[in-house]
């Protein structure tokens, strides 16, 4: 080691959660905070000789963070590391130039679609060498580091100016300052029918693209504005901002409503698009017509073949355990595999590296593919582009043939947040000890056919992860799912998860809502989340 050695720490509750550790930018950004979670990092990770990849959303605290980090990489002995001008990275370009450049690692400075500026939330996330999240055993080891500590080590010389492009040194490591875009936007000329697409925009076909003040904004205006002729103005809030102009960069109806309302109006463009704070999520919105995110999965992985990069077909298809089963109808239709996996993206890693799966998704607005280890939120945008080229459909048509073809999966999820916590647990309590008793019962006019706590055997590490959600199915094709979030910085979030297929044409024009309200009752009749925790209505729902 080289530099100085600062004594400090350990912290209690440095413990990644679904998508790493995330805290108050005011906690993170306190002396020695930060520096005790890298240095817990880089030393459980080994970073002595490394190559790592470093960048991250845009949000406050973030340029001062990736100063940090590279004197304290510096001084840990890593070899060289690659950051993204100004610290700029979203989530799957980084995890891109990890694949690119067969870096050992990689590490993003977001709380994702968290608020941010200096009274919202920050993050730090490790990723490893095939570009994903660390899988749970690395992120123990983390964790284990952040308990066991006595301080880091960190070089007191400066580090460099980020806003250049170019090869720097920091002491005896290489430092890469390079273009955050281009090697991503060139990821997605590989993969989509650029021409196509282009066309479209040429004969009038208009869209907006809402990266809310957060890290899409410099992608999407290069792929979608210059590469691919979109008007000028089809990207909103196109530059990035430490406080994301106080906008919530969590794309969904009720965050982005700017974007949604505008899809709904009269004059309505053709398509809607908006993406999270580190770019790893989408929303999809066609003119008069929002695709909920589960559905959004299924219609990608059924018509993926129409774009270049999967003309050969998938070879899978995962989701998460609270996703609808949407998507398993199409890779039944396909003869392919498909996968139920634990909430967050760490979990499809080993899935992709073995081959098994080629599109993976989750219902919070994150869908991806091979071509990186992250979800991908511009991916996803093009993806529907692409089909939406090839086939001359509307967004509104494609759904209706797919439900169509497949049936149609009504899908809600419905948040409970800022819940005390000790609130929140007794309700994941009560449902878990009711669980065995559930199947075979008669809840409304349908039976309990399944009632467990998902557990999560990986088929190709063999590794175990338990506690993963509470699900109930039904007879009748509904199913309900209850967890708590990993991602909060404040109290404990309850997730309620609900879903009802039905082949009926007839109920296809359905509101969601409506559809569902059988299942919500029955939610509330096992789970008494109103019962126990007061709250008669959920405060987001999607
Ligand atoms: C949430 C989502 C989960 C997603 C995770 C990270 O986690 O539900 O599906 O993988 O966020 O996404 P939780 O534990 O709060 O339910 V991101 O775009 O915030 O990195
Ligand atoms: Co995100």
């Amino acid at each position: 080691m080289t530099g100085i050695f600062i004594t400090a720490g350990p912290f209690d509750g440095q413990k990644p959660g679904t998508s790493g550790l995330r805290k108050k930018t005011a906690q993170f950004s306190a002396p020695h905070y930060l520096e005790c979670f890298v240095q817990a990092t880089l030393s459980a990770v080994g970073a002595k000789g490394k190559t790592l990849v470093l960048g991250g959303d845009g949000r406050a605290f973030g340029a001062e963070a990736a100063a940090i980090i590279l004197r304290m990489a510096a001084a840990n002995g890593v070899a060289r590391v690659i950051v993204g001008r100004n610290a700029l990275l979203s989530t799957p370009a980084a995890s891109h130039l990890i694949r690119l450049h067969g870096a050992d690692g990689g590490i993003i400075l977001s709380a994702s679609h968290n608020p941010g500026g200096m009274d919202g939330d920050f993050g730090v996330k490790y990723n490893i060498a095939n570009g994903g999240p660390a899988p749970e055993g690395v992120t123990a080891a983390i964790h284990a580091e952040t308990l066991r500590l006595s301080g880091y080590h960190i070089t007191a010389t400066p580090a460099p100016d980020l806003s250049q492009d170019g090869s720097y040194s920091l002491d005896a490591m290489a430092v890469e300052v390079v273009d955050p875009v281009s090697d991503y936007a060139a990821l997605m000329e590989s993969l989509f029918d650029f021409p196509a697409i282009r066309a479209m925009f040429a004969r009038g076909f208009r869209m907006k693209f809402d990266a809310m003040c957060a890290v899409t904004g410099p992608y999407a205006t290069e792929i979608l504005e210059r590469r691919l002729g979109a008007a000028a103005g089809s990207v909103m809030h196109g530059t990035p901002l430490p406080d994301f102009g106080g906008m919530h960069p969590d794309p969904n109806p009720t965050w982005a409503a700017d974007l949604y309302g505008q899809l709904m109006a009269p004059d309505a463009p053709d398509f809607g698009a908006a993406s999270d704070g580190d770019g790893d999520r989408n929303m999809v919105v066609g003119r008069g017509i929002y695709v909920n995110p589960s559905d959004s999965l299924a219609v990608l992985a059924a018509n993926a073949h129409l774009a270049p990069g999967y003309a050969g077909g998938l070879k899978g298809i995962a989701r998460s355990m609270p996703t609808s089963t949407a998507a398993d109808r199409v890779a039944a239709a396909l003869g392919i595999e498909a996968h139920e996996t634990p909430t967050g993206w760490k979990f499809f890693g080993n899935l992709l590296d073995a081959g098994r799966v080629t599109i993976c998704g989750e219902e919070s607005f994150g869908t991806g593919s091979d071509h990186v280890r992250e979800k991908d939120g511009l991916w996803a945008v093009l993806l529907w582009l692409n089909i939406l080229a090839a086939t001359g459909r509307s967004v509104a048509e494609l759904m209706q043939d797919h439900w169509q073809k497949f049936g149609r999966t009504f899908y809600s999820r419905h948040d409970f947040e800022a819940l005390p916590v000790a609130s929140a647990e007794a309700v994941m309590t009560a449902l878990r000890d009711r669980l065995a008793t559930l199947p075979g019962t008669l809840v409304g006019n349908t039976q309990v056919t399944l009632a467990d706590d998902f557990a999560y055997h990986d088929p190709v590490d063999g590794s175990e992860s338990r506690n993963q959600g509470l699900r109930v199915v039904f007879a009748n094709g509904a199913r309900f799912v209850l967890r708590l979030s990993g991602t909060g910085t404040e109290g404990a979030t309850l997730r309620l998860y609900l879903e009802q297929h039905s082949d009926t044409p007839a109920d296809f024009a359905r509101d969601p809502q409506e559809a569902l309200s059988a299942v919500i009752a029955a939610a509330e009749g096992l789970a008494q989340i109103s019962g126990i925790t007061g709250r008669v209505a959920p405060d987001v729902v999607t």
